[in-house]
């Protein structure tokens, strides 16, 4: 009853069976699209709001206006552009469906016996366009455990929110690579990367998918993004996952690598705010 809250499908016992073989499980339709364009709307909004406040032409946010658009945001006032890239990942609307009971769900019957989020759920927009370095648009092979660090069991749900085909640089796996332990990595501008040599180039499958299918896949599945050659934005969510009953996990004392989460010492802005401006924020006028 829960699932149909969120509109959401059920994995069954023969996908928890592939997944376990494969490392991952792709579902077709298994999600709303309702839902997803209410997210990716959300996310634009607050583009927009930026988009606006720095004089940019919008008529509308369908992709032929929002685009252009955005890409001339990232060139005219680059951190207006990270301010909304930012805020996007704070949405209600994709933080709900982050930690809905379908999804909690799914987990379960994947094998999770008790989820727990690992980071805070994703969205990415991917796009030459709106990216300094290569890293912000296409990740290069890795395994998510290297981040991670998580339960042995821990998931990626991997979220198409449009239609992503090869032009738009789809997502690259090695299938059965979860089960050939942890690749050697090396550091690089992005986080780390597994070597071409490690890998080679014929056991990379791209993952074609639809808006309204959903991608799991193990933390230990190698995976990669596929070029996006197209002059349009790839958008897809990422939420990742932990089991808190798997025993190498409780053993290692429930590790989180991810230390960078602090507030900033100083003022972001100098100065801001006077009293003046406390007054009128609060003001019943
Ligand atoms: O969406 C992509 O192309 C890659 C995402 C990815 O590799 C990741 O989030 O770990």
């Amino acid at each position: 009853m829960a699932s149909s809250l969120m509109k959401l499908g059920t994995l069954s016992k023969a996908d928890r069976e592939f997944y376990n073989t494969n490392g991952y499980c792709l579902k077709s339709d298994f999600l709303d699209r309702e839902i997803i364009d209410k997210i990716r709307n959300e996310a634009k909004e607050l583009f927009a709001i930026q988009i606006r406040n720095n004089g940019i032409e919008l008529n509308s946010l369908e992709d032929k206006d929002f685009e252009p658009a955005l890409y001339e945001l990232f060139r005219i006032d680059f951190n207006s552009f990270i301010g909304g890239a930012k805020l996007c990942q704070h949405t209600f609307s994709m933080h709900q469906l982050a930690v809905s009971e379908g999804l909690m769900d799914n987990l379960k019957h994947i094998g999770l016996e008790h989820p727990v989020v690992c980071v805070k759920p994703l969205i990415f927009f991917n796009s030459p366009h709106i990216s300094k370095i290569e890293g912000h648009y296409k990740t290069p092979a890795h395994q998510d455990w290297r981040s991670m660090q998580g339960s042995m069991n821990s998931i990626v749900v991997w979220i198409p929110l449009i239609d992503v085909d090869r032009n738009l640089g789809t997502l690259e796996i090695v299938p059965g690579s979860h089960l050939r332990g942890l690749f050697d990595s090396v550091e690089d501008d992005w986080f780390r990367n597994i070597p071409e040599t490690e890998i080679p180039e014929s056991e990379y499958v791209s993952v074609d998918v639809k808006k309204g299918d959903v991608l799991f896949f193990s933390s230990f599945l190698v995976h990669r993004s596929g070029n996006n050659t197209s002059q349009n934005i790839r958008w897809s969510m990422h939420f990742r996952y932990n089991d808190a009953n798997e025993s190498s996990f409780i053993d290692r004392k429930f590790p989180h690598p991810y230390k960078v989460y602090h507030p900033e010492k100083d003022l972001v802005t100098p100065n801001f705010p006077t009293k003046q401006d406390l007054k009128e924020a609060y003001s019943n006028d």
